[in-house]
């Protein structure tokens, strides 16, 4: 009885292993096979604006920086987390990869030989008197004191990432607001002149009016390119804060080691650098409704130069040249945590006012009412279908 149980337990496990790429397979198969929902398709406003040359970041020819192979984004039958470019991400990575994953794998092996031997071992027919022994001290407290070794051994270096990961960022960095709406992105750089835009997914080709912008490869993958990109430097470190308009998405970008989530009505922060250029991808990672699965994130890192040409070109000013006009407050925005932030202040009290684009943000809810009431999904300037 108890080897059937065993051998149940072997199966279940082999099935778990060859099971997983047949089911990713046929995942995938569905995936592709369906067309993409659009709610709206005749109002979406995926039309290209014309590249114009004095954008800093489209290349010389015009277009948009192609991105890398296998970095910022997801690679078929690729095993392990995706290449990290931010220090708290690669410390994380390397953990993953050279602390958990063998600690894990040596723990199953131990306890599978275990198993397998006491199953083998004291199966009823070698058996027929079976042991009465009922404790063995020196067993018991092995047992107990191996697993807390382990659990402290892996909690001191995990706490210290967590904490790493919501380290405020010193001064100087740069502000990128996230909020999330059904079912895009917009963001602003509250330090850099109010420069606000907003991040639609591009569609393919098949999904477009003749004239209006479709994906290309060179902006990235299927459901992971958006019409505009997040600009940011790099080596600079940037605190990112998030919200939302409507429902709680989540701002995930895997190769930063991101995940924060957006909340209406409040705030949350979390700071990193980003070491290298490139193009990044990323998704909302809340189920947030229908179109959950059509809201990517671009993230385009590069040189502080090229990121100060971008904010002019975006009609944006960078902090040093801003703060003597006294239009925006580098240093004005709390340095608000999810703890602390109020949590049931207002309706909306987070919304950006592009109609004004030097206002500063109400970032603390203490906008008066009726400027709360303004601003809200209609004014931003590409609003997907819903
Ligand atoms: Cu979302």
């Amino acid at each position: 009885m108890r080897m059937t149980g065993f051998l149940s337990i072997l199966a279940a496990a082999v099935l778990a292993l060859t099971g997983a790429p047949a089911l990713a397979a046929t995942a995938a198969a569905a995936n592709t096979a369906e067309p993409v929902p659009m709610a709206n398709t005749t109002s979406d406003p995926a039309i290209a604006p014309k590249p114009t040359p004095a954008d800093p970041i489209l290349t010389a020819t015009g277009a948009a920086r192609a991105p890398v192979e296998h970095v910022g984004q997801p690679t078929d039958g690729w095993y392990g987390v995706q290449t990290q470019v931010t220090k708290t991400g690669e410390e994380a990575r390397s953990f993953h990869d050279n602390i958990l994953v063998p600690l894990i794998t040596v723990v199953s092996l131990f306890v599978l030989a275990l198993l397998a031997y006491t199953v083998i071992r004291f199966r009823a027919k070698a058996n027929p008197v079976p042991s009465k022994t009922s404790h063995n001290t020196l067993v018991e407290v092995i047992w107990t004191l191996a697993p807390v070794a382990i659990l402290v051994a892996i909690a001191v270096p995990s706490i210290r990432l967590l904490a790493a990961q919501f380290a405020p960022p010193p001064k100087g960095a740069v502000t990128l607001k996230a909020t999330g709406n059904q079912w895009y992105w917009s963001y602003e750089y509250p330090d850099h002149g109010g420069v606000t835009l907003t991040a639609n997914m591009l569609k393919e080709q098949s999904e477009v009016q003749p004239g209006q912008r479709y994906r290309t490869p060179a902006d990235g993958p299927r459901l992971l390119a958006a019409d505009n990109r997040v600009v940011l430097p790099v080596g600079v470190p940037i605190r990112l804060i998030s919200t939302a308009a409507d429902v709680i998405h989540s701002w995930a970008m895997p190769a930063f080691w991101i995940k924060l989530d957006a909340v209406p009505g409040r705030l949350n922060e979390t700071s990193f650098t980003i070491e290298k250029p490139g193009v990044y991808f990323g998704q909302c990672s809340e189920l947030c409704g229908a179109r959950h699965a059509y809201m990517p994130i671009a993230v385009e890192a590069v040189s502080p130069a090229q990121f100060a040409a971008w904010i002019r070109a975006k009609g944006g000013t960078m902090p040093g040249a801003a703060a003597q006009t006294g239009t925006t407050p580098p240093a004005g925005l709390p340095q608000m945590s999810p703890a602390t932030v109020p949590a049931a202040k207002t309706d909306a009290p987070f919304q950006p006012a592009p109609d004004n684009a030097t206002t500063p943000v109400a970032v603390n809810g203490t906008a008066p009412a009726n400027e709360r009431q303004t601003g809200n999904t209609g004014t931003l300037s590409q609003p997907s279908g819903q």
